[in-house]
C-alpha cells in the first residue's frame, strides 16, 4: 500500500477531527447547532420537516466520519476493488437505516426527544430515493448493505436521475396517472456534490482508424459528467463504502455568442440538451425501449464510471496488464455492456495496449449477471443509431464479432445458424447490437439469478455461448435481501423477539441469519407463539392505521391480509389473483347468511406501478380498483372479502405492508420469473407464500418444507407445450375452465362497470392466453382453499410462520454477495483500523 501524508502537523488534523456522537448529549449539541448554522433556524421557529434535516445532517457528519477513514484506508491499502454498475438503485429512506446501522438509534431517539420532537415522526418526513423500478434496481441496494456490512471494498457506480420512478395516482374512473418525482425540490443531506470530480463525455463525431486496430474519436458533442457521491453505511461497523451517482452537465456552459446575438433560447439549447441526459429514470420494467436518449444514458454513465475506474487504478501505480488484479466490474443486466467496447476503446486507443491483450483485459474485468429470460427485455440497439451516437464503440464492436464469429467457425465448421445466432449483431433492416451476446463474450463469468433461472439461461438465451465457452463459465448465485432493512428496520417488534428468543446479540444473527435456526426450538412453546401472533397483529393495525389515514378506509384487522405488490406485469398475474378474488365473490353471494359466517374473512391488497406505456397492465389497474369498488360496497359480503389497490407503492410502503401480510402471492406462469426477491421478506417477516413453482420460490420452499408453502400451478417443461397447444390447438375458455369462464362473463357483462373497457384484457386470456391463466386458474382456486383451511387453525397456522422465518438464512444478501466476492471478483475484507 501507498503512505499518505497530511499537510501540516498529522496530530494536529487528528485531535481536530469530530468523534462520532457517543451518548445523548452530544446528539442534541449536534442537532442543535445545524438547526442554527446550517438551516438558520432556532428552536422558537423549527418544524418537523426542519428537524429531520438536522437530524439528518447531525447523522450524515457521524457517517461522513467513517466514510473518510474508509476511503482513505482503501488508498492506503490498494486492494482489489469491485465495482457494481447499476442502472437502477433503489435505495428508498435513509435516516433510519443510518442510524440503525451506526448503533445510534437509540441516542437519537432520546436526543430528539429531548428536543421535543418525535424520532418517527421525522423518520416520515423523508423522501424516498427512488432511482429504480422494482426488484433489479432494490437488489442493487441490498447488495451495497451487505458490502459494506461485510467490510467489501465496494463501490456503486449509477445515474442521479433528477426525477426518480414516477408518482402513482388513481383517477376517479380507476386508471393510473403518472405525476413526475421530483425527489430533489428539498436538499437531499444523503449526497456530496463532488463539483471537482469531473469526467468529459463525448457522443457522436467520427472515428478515424490508424494502424494495429487503433483509432482516433473526434469531433461531435462533448458533456460533462459530475459525481454526486452517496454514503452506505455497513451495519455495525466502521466500514462506510461509496455509491456514486454521475449527473450530466454542458461542458461550456451555454454558447456566449448567441446569447449576445439576442438568441436565447438557441443559447442554452446545448445546455439543456446535455442536462436532459440525466433528468429522468425510464420507467420500464422487464421491457426494452428503444430509445436515444436511454442509449445516451448508457453510454454517459459507463463511460463517466470507467474513466474514474481507471484513474483510481492508475493511483495505485501498477503496469495497465495488471488491472484485472485490481478491479473487477459486475454488470448489473445488459444495461452497462457499453462498459466493454468502453474499456477497449481507453486500453486500445489511449493506453496504446494491443488489441489481442486489451481484450485478455477485458475479459479478465467483467461479469455479467442476466436478470431475465423474458425476450421482450434482451436489449437490443439499432446498428444505425449506434454508428452515428457512437462511432468508434460501433467499429469495436464490429471487429470483436469478426474475430468472434471467426472462433465459432473454427470449434463448429460450416454451422450457419449457430453462427447467425451467435453473432452480436442480427442481420436485417436495420441490423441490431445484441447486447446481452456482447456481455457474455465480454465477461469472465455469467450468472443467472436463481437455480431455475441459471438454468433456464444456460438451457435458452445463453445455449450455444455453453457449447462454445463451456458450461464452468455460466453459473447461478441466488439473489438475496438484507436483513437489516427488511426486518430490524421495518419490524422492530419482531427483531426484539427474535434477539430475545435466540440468546445472541442481535448484531450477530443479523450478520449470519442462519442462526434464525434457533427459532425452532420455541416453536411449539405457547408462551413464544402468543407473542409472535401478537406482533403480526400489531403489524397489521399499524397498516390499517397507515391506510386509513392515507385513504381514510377502515379495514377489519381481524381478517387474513393476503399480499400481492409488484409491478404491474402480464407474467405476473396480477390479473389471476383478480379473478380468483372476483371468483370468491360470486361464491359469497350465493350462499346464505348462515353459510357465510363459517368464512374467514379475507383482505387482499394490490399495490405496484404499470409502465406508463403499458396498456394492459394500467387496465389490469383499472380493473383492480374497480372491482374493489363493487366489493367494498357490497354489504351482503364485505365482512368476509375486500379488496384494496394501494396507490404509490415504494419501498417506504413495502415496508409497512410486509411485516402485515399473513400471505403473499408470487404467481407468475412458471419460468417467467426470474427470482423474485419480496417473496424472500415476506417469508423473513413470517408471511406464508402462495406461489407458483417458480424463481426463488422453488428454494424458499426447499428450505422452509412444502408443507410450510401453498404451491399450484404447473411446471416449466409444460409450459413450452401447453403455448403450442394454445397457439395451434385453441379450446375456448367455456371448456377449458368453466369456472374463469364465468368470471369473465361476469365482468363482459358490467358488473364491475362497463365491461367493454375491460375487454382487451379479458381477450388476452380468451385468446392465445400466453401467460396461461386458463391453465392454471382451477389449481390457483384449490391452493386457496387450502390457505383457507390451513387458516381456520390459527396455532398450526403460527407455527408455520415462525418454521418459515427461521429457515430463511440462505436468503440474506450477504450470503449473495460473499458468493460474488469470493466465486467472481476475487475481493476480500479490507477492514477499517
Ligand atoms: C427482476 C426480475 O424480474 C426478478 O425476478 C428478480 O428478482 C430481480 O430482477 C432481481 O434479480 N428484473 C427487473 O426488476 N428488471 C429487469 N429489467 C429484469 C429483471
Amino acid at each position: 500500500g501507498k503512505e499518505i501524508w497530511p499537510r501540516g502537523d498529522e496530530n494536529v488534523w487528528k485531535d481536530g477531527t469530530r468523534a462520532i456522537d457517543k451518548d445523548v448529549p452530544d446528539v442534541t449539541k449536534s442537532i442543535i447547532n445545524h438547526v442554527n448554522t446550517s438551516l438558520a433556524r432556532q428552536a422558537y421557529n423549527i418544524d418537523d420537516m426542519g428537524a429531520y434535516q438536522a437530524v439528518a445532517l447531525a447523522a450524515r457528519d457521524d457517517l461522513l466520519i467513517n466514510w473518510n477513514e474508509t476511503q482513505l484506508n482503501y488508498t492506503r491499502k490498494a486492494p482489489k476493488r469491485a465495482y457494481y454498475l447499476s442502472l437502477e438503485f433503489l435505495m428508498g429512506r435513509t435516516l433510519d437505516n443510518a442510524l440503525l446501522n451506526l448503533g445510534l438509534k437509540d441516542n437519537f431517539t432520546q436526543g430528539v426527544d429531548k428536543l421535543g420532537f418525535n424520532i418517527e415522526d421525522i423518520i416520515d418526513k423523508e423522501r424516498d430515493a427512488a432511482l429504480g423500478n422494482g426488484g433489479l434496481g432494490r437488489l442493487a441496494a441490498c447488495y451495497l448493505d451487505s458490502s459494506a456490512s461485510q467490510e467489501l471494498p465496494v463501490w456503486g457506480y449509477g445515474l442521479r436521475y433528477k426525477y426518480g420512478i414516477f408518482q402513482q395516482l388513481i383517477a376517479p374512473d380507476g386508471s393510473q396517472l403518472e405525476a413526475p418525482d421530483p425527489w430533489l425540490e428539498h436538499s437531499n443531506p444523503w449526497e456530496l456534490p463532488r463539483v471537482d470530480v469531473t469526467i468529459d463525455v463525448r457522443f457522436y463525431g467520427h472515428a478515424e482508424r490508424l494502424d494495429n486496430g487503433k483509432a482516433i474519436w473526434s469531433g461531435g458533442q462533448e458533456v460533462l459528467a459530475v459525481a454526486y457521491d452517496v454514503m452506505i453505511p455497513g451495519y455495525h461497523t466502521k466500514t462506510t463504502n461509496n455509491l456514486r451517482l454521475w449527473e450530466s452537465k454542458p461542458k461550456r456552459g451555454f454558447d456566449l455568442n448567441s446569447f449576445n446575438a439576442g438568441d436565447y433560447e438557441k443559447a442554452v439549447q446545448s445546455s439543456n440538451s446535455a442536462e436532459t441526459i440525466t433528468s429522468v429514470l425510464y420507467p420500464n420494467d422487464n421491457t426494452m425501449v428503444g430509445k436515444e436518449l436511454r442509449l445516451k444514458q448508457q453510454y454517459f454513465w459507463t463511460a463517466a464510471s470507467l474513466n474514474d475506474i481507471m484513474r483510481r487504478f492508475k493511483n495505485y501505480g501498477k503496469p495497465i496488464t495488471e488491472f484485472p488484479e485490481y478491479v473487477a466490474i459486475q454488470l448489473n443486466d445488459t444495461h452497462p455492456t457499453l462498459a466493454i467496447p468502453e474499456l477497449m476503446r481507453l486500453l486500445v486507443d489511449e493506453e496504446d495496449v494491443p488489441w489481442d491483450k486489451a481484450w485478455s483485459i477485458v475479459t479478465s474485468t467483467f461479469f455479467f449477471t442476466n436478470h431475465t429470460v423474458l425476450p421482450e427485455a434482451l436489449e437490443k440497439w439499432p446498428v444505425p443509431l449506434m454508428q452515428h451516437l457512437l462511432p468508434r464503440h460501433m467499429q469495436i464492436i464490429f471487429d470483436l464479432n469478426l474475430t468472434f464469429l471467426q472462433a465459432v467457425e473454427k470449434k463448429f465448421p460450416g454451422d450457419r445458424d449457430r453462427l447467425a445466432r451467435m453473432s452480436l449483431i442480427q442481420e436485417g433492416y436495420p441490423q441490431y447490437v445484441r447486447m446481452a451476446n456482447l456481455a457474455c463474450i465480454g465477461s469472465r463469468r455469467v450468472n443467472g439469478v436463481a437455480e431455475l433461472h441459471s438454468e433456464l439461461v444456460k438451457t435458452t438465451i445463453m445455449k450455444d455461448f455453453v457449447e462454445f465457452f463451456g458450461v464452468s463459465k455460466f453459473s447461478n448465485v441466488t439473489n438475496g435481501i438484507t436483513p437489516r432493512r427488511w426486518l430490524d428496520q421495518c419490524n422492530p417488534a419482531l427483531s426484539t423477539l427474535i434477539t430475545e428468543t435466540l440468546g445472541c446479540t442481535k448484531n450477530e444473527w443479523l450478520k449470519d441469519l442462519y442462526k434464525l435456526e434457533g427459532l425452532l426450538k420455541h416453536v411449539d412453546d405457547p408462551k413464544f407463539q402468543k407473542k409472535w401472533a401478537a406482533i403480526k397483529q400489531s403489524n397489521k393495525e399499524r397498516l390499517a392505521h397507515h391506510v386509513e389515514v392515507t385513504l381514510g378506509i377502515k379495514i377489519n384487522t381481524k381478517a387474513m391480509f393476503d399480499v400481492q405488490i409488484k409491478r404491474l406485469h402480464e407474467y405476473k398475474r396480477q390479473t389471476l389473483n383478480l379473478l380468483g378474488v372476483v371468483h370468491r365473490y360470486l361464491a359469497l353471494k350465493k350462499m346464505t347468511p348462515e353459510q357465510r359466517k363459517k368464512i374467514n374473512p379475507r383482505v387482499v391488497f394490490f399495490a405496484g406501478k404499470a409502465a406508463p406505456g403499458y396498456y394492459i397492465a394500467k387496465l389490469t389497474i383499472r380493473l383492480i380498483v374497480n372491482v374493489a369498488r363493487v366489493i367494498n360496497a357490497d354489504p351482503d359480503t364485505k365482512d368476509y372479502l375486500s379488496m384494496f389497490f394501494l396507490p404509490d407503492y415504494s419501498v417506504t410502503l413495502a415496508e409497512i405492508l410486509i411485516p402485515a401480510s399473513d400471505l403473499s402471492q408470487h404467481i407468475s406462469t412458471a419460468g417467467t420469473e426470474a427470482s423474485g426477491t419480496s417473496n424472500m421478506k415476506f417469508c423473513l417477516n413470517g408471511g406464508l407464500l402462495l406461489g407458483t413453482v417458480d424463481g426463488a420460490n422453488i428454494e424458499i420452499a426447499e428450505e422452509v418444507g412444502d408443507s410450510n408453502v401453498f404451491f399450484f400451478g404447473h411446471l416449466t417443461p409444460a409450459v413450452e407445450e401447453l403455448r403450442y397447444q394454445h397457439t395451434y390447438h385453441p379450446v375456448p375458455v367455456e371448456e377449458k375452465c368453466p369456472a374463469l369462464a364465468a368470471v369473465l362473463d361476469e365482468i363482459s357483462a358490467g358488473r364491475f362497470g362497463d365491461g367493454s373497457v375491460y375487454e382487451p384484457l379479458l381477450n388476452t386470456i380468451r385468446q392465445g392466453d400466453y401467460y396461461l391463466l386458463t391453465e392454471d386458474f382451477d389449481s390457483y382456486i384449490q391452493a386457496l382453499s387450502m390457505v383457507d383451511a390451513a387458516y381456520q387453525d390459527r396455532t398450526e397456522w403460527i407455527k408455520k410462520s415462525i418454521r418459515t422465518t427461521a429457515k430463511m438464512g440462505k436468503f440474506s444478501s450477504d450470503r449473495a454477495i460473499l458468493t460474488y466476492a469470493e466465486e467472481f471478483w476475487n475481493i476480500e475484507a479490507c477492514k477499517v483500523p
